[in-house]
């Protein structure tokens, strides 16, 4: 049977169950079976102890690809301000201080105010969502995110109608993050959406993955996931969100504005100046006789998100 990729659209709520708790089940009877391989690993140098548990209900817009595996989630990452080759975060960010922690919401909105990382975690019941996630560099990962749609956030601060942006703004203290010194990148790191693509229900407000609380590499105590688009949008380790009346400047924007525009959504028709975006490696399955596969448009979300973009030209507004 050819391998087909499955798209969470092609799918009823009563199809993805079992194959997931099935899947859950699997992953547990491994890690069991593997014994204490998973407690002193890469994780848990940059964990410290033991990672606390972190479940939530399993989510229809969960996608029924087969995870990757926790080791290579958090072993592999891009979080510069860490370090910029893919093992630094994991070996790095210990030094990264999530409690306690705060997220102050602020500009266009009528009740700006802050939120305790507890308050983040009690907004909505918390989902566990399958997404995949691609990066501009082109591989990619699927990882099962715990969460709350952003919506519940803003729906909170109840934003103005000269609100049409939000901006995400990451920490940037040079005390936790070596990566700082660095000028790779303008800090903090600062990303963007369009108000509508924020107020999307597959934008995930993300506390943690693989039912645990985010391990400090892969964004901890609190990131962004936005499934559709290059994984650089989902910003990490967020400390403000700002509601703005225009368009903001993102830091890949800045860096590269030929190379890295605002929309960014995963686009296989539009290169990326030094190389193609066809097609991408799937993390945890590289091998020898692994082919690649082919990158879906909206990286398989056009269903629900395509009516967003809905007369935009898409190869002007990358
Ligand atoms: N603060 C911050 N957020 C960030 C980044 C970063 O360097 N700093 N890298 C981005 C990029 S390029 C990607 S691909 C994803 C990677 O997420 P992961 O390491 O959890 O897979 O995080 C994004 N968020
Ligand atoms: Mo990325």
């Amino acid at each position: 049977m050819p391998k087909r990729h499955f798209r969470a659209d092609d799918l009823l709520p009563s199809e993805i169950t079992p194959r997931h708790v099935f899947e859950q089940r699997r992953r547990l009877l491994k890690s069991a079976a593997a014994g204490l391989a998973f407690a002193p690993g890469v994780d848990a140098l940059a964990q410290g102890a033991g990672a606390q548990k972190l479940p939530g209900r399993q989510s229809g817009l969960s996608t029924m690809e087969k995870t990757t595996p926790y080791k290579d989630v958090v072993s592999y990452n891009n979080f510069y301000e860490f370090g910029t080759e893919k093992d630094d975060p994991a070996r790095n960010a210990h030094t990264l201080k999530t409690r306690p922690w705060t997220v102050k919401v602020e500009g266009e909105v009528l009740k700006p105010r802050e939120f305790d990382i507890d308050e983040l975690l009690t907004l909505a019941p918390l989902e566990e969502r399958i997404y995949r996630l691609r990066c501009v560099e082109g591989w990619s990962m699927v990882i099962p995110w715990v969460g709350v749609p952003l919506s519940e956030l803003i729906r909170r601060v109840e934003p103005t109608g000269n609100a049409k942006y939000v901006e995400f703004v990451t920490l940037a203290d040079r005390a936790q993050m070596p990566g700082l010194s660095s000028p790779v990148l303008s800090w903090p790191y600062v990303e963007g959406l369009r108000i509508d693509e924020a107020n999307h229900p597959l934008t995930l407000l993300t506390m943690g993955l693989y039912g645990e609380v985010l391990p400090k590499q892969s964004g901890a105590p609190v990131r962004i996931v936005v499934p559709w688009k290059y994984g650089f949008k989902s910003g990490k380790s967020i400390v403000r969100i700002r509601f703005v009346e225009k368009q903001p400047i993102t830091s890949w924007n800045r860096a590269a504005p030929q190379e890295y525009g605002f929309y960014s959504n995963v686009n296989p028709d539009v290169s990326h100046p030094r190389w193609s975006q066809a097609t991408e490696r799937r993390i945890g399955e590289d091998g020898f006789l692994q082919r690649k596969r082919k990158t879906l448009m909206f990286n398989g979300y056009g269903e629900q998100v395509a009516s967003l973009y809905a007369g935009m030209d898409l190869k002007r507004f990358f």
